[in-house]
C-alpha cells in the first residue's frame, strides 16, 4: 500500500469513524514508520567492544579503535551495528552491570570519544545501537548507594523487604525465589537492615520499576543517548525486569532436588510478568515520539528475551494489537539447531518464527552473540559459508556476532588462570572450561601481526586465538576465496528486490538437504540449498522451481567443487558435506 493512499485512507477513516486527533496522528505515524523501514532489510553487526580494536595499547579494545575500523563496515557492506555495553561499570559481568547510565567506562573512552564514533559512523552511512540494561544497576550506582541510606526520594528504587526471624533467631528470606545463578534471590543488607532482591549476582540489586521515578530516570537515559545520536536500542533481559508485586513463591518444577538451583522452580511470578510487556510498549512510544518529533531515522528497540515462543511474539505486538519492539531477537539458531540438526529441523525451525510471528512484523535471524559459542564451534568449521548463505537469504533482518564473517572460532583451551568470566571463574578449575563464555570473546583477527592487529600490546585481556596466524581478515582479503569474501558476496546479493521482499518457501528435500526459496514477480527467483549432512548429497530440485533450465550459481563456499557462474541441473545438484550454494534464476536487480 502506497504512502499517499494509506494517509488518505486514514484520513478518510478519521473522517467517518470519527478517531480523535490523537488517534489519528497515531495512525499516521504507523504510515510514516512504513516508510521509513531502513531496519527492516538491514543486517545488524554485533560489535562487543573489548574485543574488536585497541587504540591505546592497554590490551583492551575502545571506542576510539571501534571508529578506526568503521571503514572496515563500508568495505563489508554493513551499515549498522549494535555494541555491548560501554557504560561505566564495576565489570563484575563486564558491563552488564552499570554504575553510571550516563558515563563511558573509562577503559573504553569519553563521552567525547563516544561523539566522535557516532559522527564519523554517521558520516559512513552506519547507525549505531546501543545495549542497553534495564534488569538491575550494580550496587555501586549512586541510586543503590543512596537507597540503602533511605536518602528522601530514592527510598523505593530498589526492592526492600524485611523478611522474617525465626524462632531460632534465623532470617528467613521473603520468599523462594532463586537467583540465576543459584542460591536465594534475596540479599541481606546490614545497613538498611533488610533485603533487595538480586536476580543475578548480588552486586546486581533489581530495580523497582513499580516507582515512577525509576522509571522516569530510565526513561531520561534513553533520552540522553538519542540526543547523542544512537539509532535505538537493543534491550537486556526485558523479561527479567518486572516481578510479582505480591511476592508470591514460585511453585516447584520438580526437575531438580536441588532446591538452590534456578531449575528447581517454575518462574511464573519473575519472568514475563504483563508489566514486562506494558513497558517495552511504553518505550516503542517514547522512541516512536522522539523519531516524530526530531525527524531523521525511526529509533528501534530490539530486544533480547530467551523465552517461550508465543510469549516471545508478544513482545511484537500484545493480543490487542499495541505495538512492541520492532523485535525480539529469535535465537533459533543459537538454541534449537545445531551440527545434528536434520534438514527439517531447520526447516520446521524457520517456519515456525514465521508461523507465530504477528502479521505485518519483521522476522528476524540471530547466527550468533557473545553468550554462546561461535557458529564455527556448534556447527562445524565446513558449514561456516552454508551458514551465512542460510543467515543472508532468510526473509527479514540478519545479525552477524563480530568475527562470523571470516568463521572466527572459539578459543576453548583458555587457561582457569587466564579465564575472567564470572560463571566460568566461580565453578572452579575443572568445570570451568565448557561454562566459560570467553572462547567466543577473544580479540577479533585482523591480521597475522602481534596480537592479531587487535592491540600493539603483545597481552590483551583475553589471549588471542591462536589460530589468528592463518584465520585472519588479511589472509582472506589476499585469498582467491575465503569466508570473508563468500559474506561480502551475501551482501551486495541481499540488496536484490527478491530477497528485500520476495515471497518465502523452505523445503526439505531430504533427510539431509534443504532449500529455501525466494520468489518476486518480474524480478526472478533465488534459492538457497544446504547440506547439513558429513556426506556428499545430491538432490534433484525440480519440483520445487518453475524455470528449471536457467539455474546459475550465484554464491558458492570457500571449499566447493563448484564455481560461481556455473549452470547447474535441477535433477542432479551436488553438495559437498556442509555446502550451501546460492542459486539464482533469471534475477534481476
Ligand atoms: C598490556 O596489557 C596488559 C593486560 O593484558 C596490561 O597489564 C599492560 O599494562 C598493558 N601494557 C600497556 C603498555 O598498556
Ligand atoms: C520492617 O521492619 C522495620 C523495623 O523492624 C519496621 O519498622 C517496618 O514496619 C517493617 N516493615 C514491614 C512492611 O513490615
Ligand atoms: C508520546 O506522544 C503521545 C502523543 O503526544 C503522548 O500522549 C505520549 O504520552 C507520549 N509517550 C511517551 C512515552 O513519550
Ligand atoms: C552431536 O552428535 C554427537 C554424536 O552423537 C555428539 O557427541 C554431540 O554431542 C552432538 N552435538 C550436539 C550439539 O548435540
Ligand atoms: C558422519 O557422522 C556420523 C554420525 O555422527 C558418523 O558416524 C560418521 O563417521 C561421519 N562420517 C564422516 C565421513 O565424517
Ligand atoms: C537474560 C539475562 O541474563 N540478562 C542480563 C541481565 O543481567 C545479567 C547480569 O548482569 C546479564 O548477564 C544478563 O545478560
Ligand atoms: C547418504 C547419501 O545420501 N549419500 C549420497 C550422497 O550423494 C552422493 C552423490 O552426490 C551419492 O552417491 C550418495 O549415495
Amino acid at each position: 500500500m502506497g504512502l499517499r493512499w494509506c494517509l488518505i485512507f486514514g484520513l478518510t477513516l478519521g473522517l467517518f469513524t470519527s478517531w480523535t486527533l490523537s488517534e489519528l496522528i497515531k495512525h499516521q505515524q504507523r504510515v510514516q514508520e512504513e516508510f521509513n523501514n531502513w531496519w527492516r532489510h538491514e543486517v545488524f553487526y554485533q560489535i562487543y567492544p573489548r574485543s574488536f580494536q585497541d587504540s591505546n595499547g592497554d590490551g583492551i579494545g575502545d571506542l576510539n579503535g571501534i571508529t578506526s575500523r568503521l571503514q572496515y563496515f563500508v568495505d563489508t557492506g554493513i551499515t549498522a551495528v549494535w555494541l555491548n555495553p560501554i557504560f561505566q561499570s564495576p565489570m563484575a559481568d563486564f558491563g552488564y552491570d552499570i554504575s553510571d547510565y550516563r558515563a563511558i567506562q573509562p577503559e573504553y573512552g569519553t563521552l567525547a570519544d563516544f561523539d566522535q564514533l557516532i559522527a564519523t559512523a554517521k558520516a559512513l552511512g552506519i547507525k549505531v545501537i546501543l545495549d542497553f540494561v534495564p534488569n538491575h544497576s550494580s550496587d555501586k550506582h549512586e541510586w543503590f548507594i543512596k537507597s540503602v541510606a533511605r536518602e528522601p526520594g530514592y527510598e523505593d528504587f530498589y526492592i526492600w523487604e524485611n523478611g522474617t526471624v525465626t524462632e531460632d533467631g534465623d532470617r528467613v528470606p521473603p520468599n523462594n525465589w532463586i537467583s540465576v545463578f543459584s542460591g536465594s534471590a534475596w540479599e541481606w543488607n546490614e545497613e538498611r537492615e533488610q533485603y533487595y532482591l538480586r536476580q543475578f549476582t548480588k552486586g546486581q540489586p533489581d530495580l523497582n520499576y513499580r516507582n515512577p521515578a525509576v522509571l522516569q530516570a530510565m526513561d531520561d537515559i534513553l533520552i540522553y543517548w538519542l540526543n547523542r545520536g544512537v539509532a535505538g536500542f537493543r534491550i537486556d533481559a526485558v523479561n527479567y525486569i518486572y516481578e510479582d508485586e505480591e511476592l508470591r513463591d514460585e511453585p516447584l518444577s520438580g526437575t531438580t532436588s536441588d532446591l538452590n538451583s534456578p531449575d528447581s522452580l517454575e518462574h511464573i511470578y519473575t519472568r514475563n510478568q504483563p508489566e514486562d510487556y506494558t513497558l517495552v510498549q511504553h518505550w516503542r512510544q517514547l522512541l516512536d515520539n522522539y523519531s516524530a518529533n526530531n525527524g531523521g531515522p525511526l529509533r528501534i528497540m530490539m530486544l533480547e528475551a530467551y523465552a517461550d515462543l508465543k510469549l516471545l511474539m508478544d513482545y511484537y505486538e500484545d493480543p490487542q494489537g499495541v505495538q512492541g519492539a520492532q523485535f525480539p531477537f529469535n535465537f533459533g539458531f543459537i538454541t534449537e539447531l545445531n551440527e545434528n540438526s536434520t534438514a527439517q529441523d531447520f526447516v520446521f525451525n524457520i517456519e515456525k518464527w514465521l508461523i507465530y510471528m504477528p502479521v505485518g512484523h519483521t522476522a528476524n535471524w540471530v547466527m550468533g552473540n557473545h553468550d554462546n559459542p561461535r557458529v564455527a564451534s556448534r556447527y562445524g568449521a565446513k558449514a561456516v559459508d552454508a551458514m551465512n548463505m542460510l543467515l543472508m537469504t532468510l526473509p527479514g533482518i540478519a545479525i552477524t556476532y563480530y568475527g562470523e564473517e571470516l568463521g572466527m572460532e572459539d578459543y576453548r583451551d583458555i587457561s582457569y588462570e587466564q579465564t575472567v568470566d564470572q560463571p566460568a571463574c566461580d565453578a572452579g578449575d575443572v568445570d570451568y572450561k565448557w561454562i566459560s563464555r570467553d572462547p567466543e570473546r577473544t580479540p577479533m583477527q585482523w591480521n597475522d601481526e602481534k596480537s592479531a592487529g587487535f592491540s600493539s600490546n603483545a597481552s590483551t585481556w583475553l589471549p588471542v586465538n591462536p589460530n589468528y596466524q592463518e584465520l585472519n581478515l588479511r589472509a582472506q582479503l589476499r585469498a582467491t576465496r575465503s569466508h570473508y569474501k563468500v559474506y561480502q558476496s551475501l551482501l551486495k546479493f541481499r540488496k536484490l528486490r527478491v530477497l528485500q521482499e520476495g515471497s518465502f518457501t523452505a523445503k526439505a528435500l531430504s533427510r539431509q538437504v534443504f532449500a529455501l526459496k525466494r520468489e518476486l514477480k518480474g524480478y526472478g527467483t533465488v534459492l538457497t540449498i544446504i547440506n547439513v549432512s558429513n556426506r556428499t548429497q545430491q538432490v534433484d530440485v525440480s519440483d520445487f522451481i518453475h524455470l528449471p533450465n536457467r539455474l546459475t550459481l550465484a554464491v558458492v563456499g570457500v571449499s566447493s567443487q563448484h564455481r560461481e557462474g556455473e549452470r547447474l541441473k535441477p535433477a542432479e545438484i551436488n553438495l559437498a558435506p556442509y555446502e550451501g550454494l546460492v542459486i539464482t534464476l533469471k534475477v534481476h536487480k
